[in-house]
């Protein structure tokens, strides 16, 4: 079986203000060429179509002209979309009965113990495991004596146990989940820190080849002996905290238990967001520089400013000035704060600079103030490996 992977589209979305449109209209041109070219047994979508629960009309536009455009590139190719926490349920099954005559299938949410509806035979080539984004209390109660922290897994193996039964031909299993996976890396993720629940892989369950991830948008594969799990991650990116390469996932299975064959497709973005210098420079050198940047390149830009008092009260006026005639967008002033050792004694941070500063730096900053002198390399070295490495 052959399964293109894809999530987090987040149709509509706008960047500060911006639309986004043509830029989501040419990654469904592209993805509909992914398609011909390549001819998949089954398109999977794990979740987040939509940036916003209720989308605006050119965003439905867009995902119903994307859809087709798709369909007709490899008429002969099952889809099958999962709602992820940004998109509203039941308004992405509103059309699903419709959506089912382009062999569509549109899983927006459980219905009680109804397991069926997850479940999507792939004529002769294999199973997909359908599963949206559910909150922890939302998991069906399957049985009255499964405790509450238990319902996620006993969910997900009830399906897999489900899908081994018809099984008999030993066919590849595909399950798909709109999730965070615990020790995934959640570089550049648009969810406010602490917002995220972690789940392990292992309440997962066992008995699939391939878990197709949506959520995170880093493209990563996670992988253990006994799974095997990818974040396609986004196709664009989000936020300009994204600065990694966007892509959609070829994968390949021949049998179940087979390991699957993943290839990454890069999606090609005609407005990058850029951020700009890359690393923070004082606001007048940032201006110099800015006259420097291609006119005819259309991008997003982020200006990227070390701040050591406080920025002008025109600063973005000038920002724009200089861009007037250029094709580049000016969406926002990174202020990154340039600390004096000496007059740090009292640190107050606004909830601006604490969302820009790393735990590591607040460790730090803390440790100075708490301590009167800087925190030493072990103890760094040691906490250093503790936010990065979570369990
Ligand atoms: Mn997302």
């Amino acid at each position: 079986m052959k399964i293109l992977h894809t999530s987090d589209w987040h149709l509509g979305h706008l960047l500060y203000n911006y639309e986004r449109t043509e830029e989501q209209y040419d990654f469904l041109h592209q993805l509909a060429d992914i398609v011909s070219a390549e001819q998949p047994d089954v398109m999977v979508v794990s979740g987040d179509v939509f940036h916003y629960s209720s989308p605006s009309a050119t965003a439905q536009r867009m995902y119903t002209d994307g859809l087709l455009a798709i369909h007709q590139a490899c008429p002969s190719m099952e889809m099958v979309i999962t709602a992820g926490n940004h998109d509203s349920a039941s308004k992405l099954e509103i059309d699903r009965n419709l959506w089912s005559h382009f062999q569509v299938h549109v899983i927006g949410k459980p219905e009680g113990k109804q397991l069926q509806k997850h479940l999507i035979y792939i004529k002769e080539k294999g199973y997909v495991i359908a599963v949206p984004h559910i909150y922890p209390q939302n998991f069906p109660l399957l049985d009255e004596d499964t405790p509450r922290e238990e319902r996620c897994q006993r969910f997900f193996q009830s399906l897999l146990d489900e899908v081994s039964r018809q099984n008999t031909d030993q066919l590849p299993v595909i399950l798909m989940a709109h999730l965070a996976l615990t020790g995934s890396d959640s570089t550049g993720h648009d969810e406010p820190i602490g917002g995220m629940d972690y789940t392990s892989i292992s309440a997962l369950g066992d008995g699939y080849d391939y878990l197709a991830l949506g959520h995170i948008h880093c493209p990563q594969t996670i992988q253990d002996e006994q799974h095997c799990a990818r974040y396609s991650g986004t196709p664009l990116p989000v936020s300009f905290d994204e600065q990694y390469l966007h892509s959609v996932t070829m994968v390949e299975v021949e049998r179940h238990n087979d390991t699957p064959q993943i290839r990454v497709l890069p999606i090609h973005n005609p407005k990058p967001l850029v951020v700009f210098p890359k690393a923070p420079k004082p606001f007048d050198e940032v201006l110099n520089e800015l006259q420097t940047l291609d006119a005819n390149q259309p991008s997003y830009l982020q200006v990227n400013v070390l701040v050591k008092d406080f920025l002008a009260p025109d600063c973005k006026e000038r920002i724009s000035a200089i861009l007037k005639d250029k094709a580049c967008r000016f969406c926002h002033i990174k202020m990154n704060w340039e600390r004096n050792e000496e007059t740090s004694s009292s640190v107050h941070l606004s909830l601006q600079e604490m969302k820009q500063t790393s735990p590591l730096d607040i460790a730090k900053l803390f440790y100075q103030e708490k301590y009167g002198n800087e925190m030493d390399d072990e103890l760094y070295t040691l906490l250093h490996e503790v936010i990065t490495h979570q369990p």
